[in-house]
């Protein structure tokens, strides 16, 4: 079930890297909706949060922990943290990440 995003974990496709540790990655989204858009993915191959399983709970727990970091890195105190899970909630990458979107008013409900 390989994606791009395995591509640039291995750094075979260029990515703006932000973050990066053993277990995920966190890079600049290519198609920003917001100053900050930042995408953080695991290096384990998930499919999206219904991929998912228990043995999952300490990488899942890491990765909201790295998401906090990772935005007062950039600066930004208010921020949204989304992902799509499955084609009808518009995931077009077959990799879970989560996008990270700040740095300008964010509208709710997203739409
Ligand atoms: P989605 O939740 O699966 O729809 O989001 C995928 C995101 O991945 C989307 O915002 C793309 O702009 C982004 N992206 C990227 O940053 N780099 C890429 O090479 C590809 C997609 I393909």
């Amino acid at each position: 079930m390989s994606t791009i995003f395995s591509k640039i974990i291995a750094g075979e496709i260029p990515a703006d890297v932000v973050y990066e540790d053993e277990h995920c990655l966190a890079f600049k989204d290519i198609n920003a909706i917001a100053p900050m858009h930042i995408l953080l993915i695991p290096k384990k191959e998930l499919v999206n949060l219904s991929d998912a399983k228990e043995l999952d709970k300490e990488l899942l727990g890491h990765m909201m922990l790295k998401t906090k970091e990772i935005a007062d890195s950039q600066g930004f105190e208010d921020y949204r943290v989304v992902t799509n899970n499955g084609a009808g909630a518009q995931q077009s990458v077959f990799h879970l990440h989560f996008h990270i979107i700040g740095g300008r008013s964010l509208n709710w409900p997203p739409g």
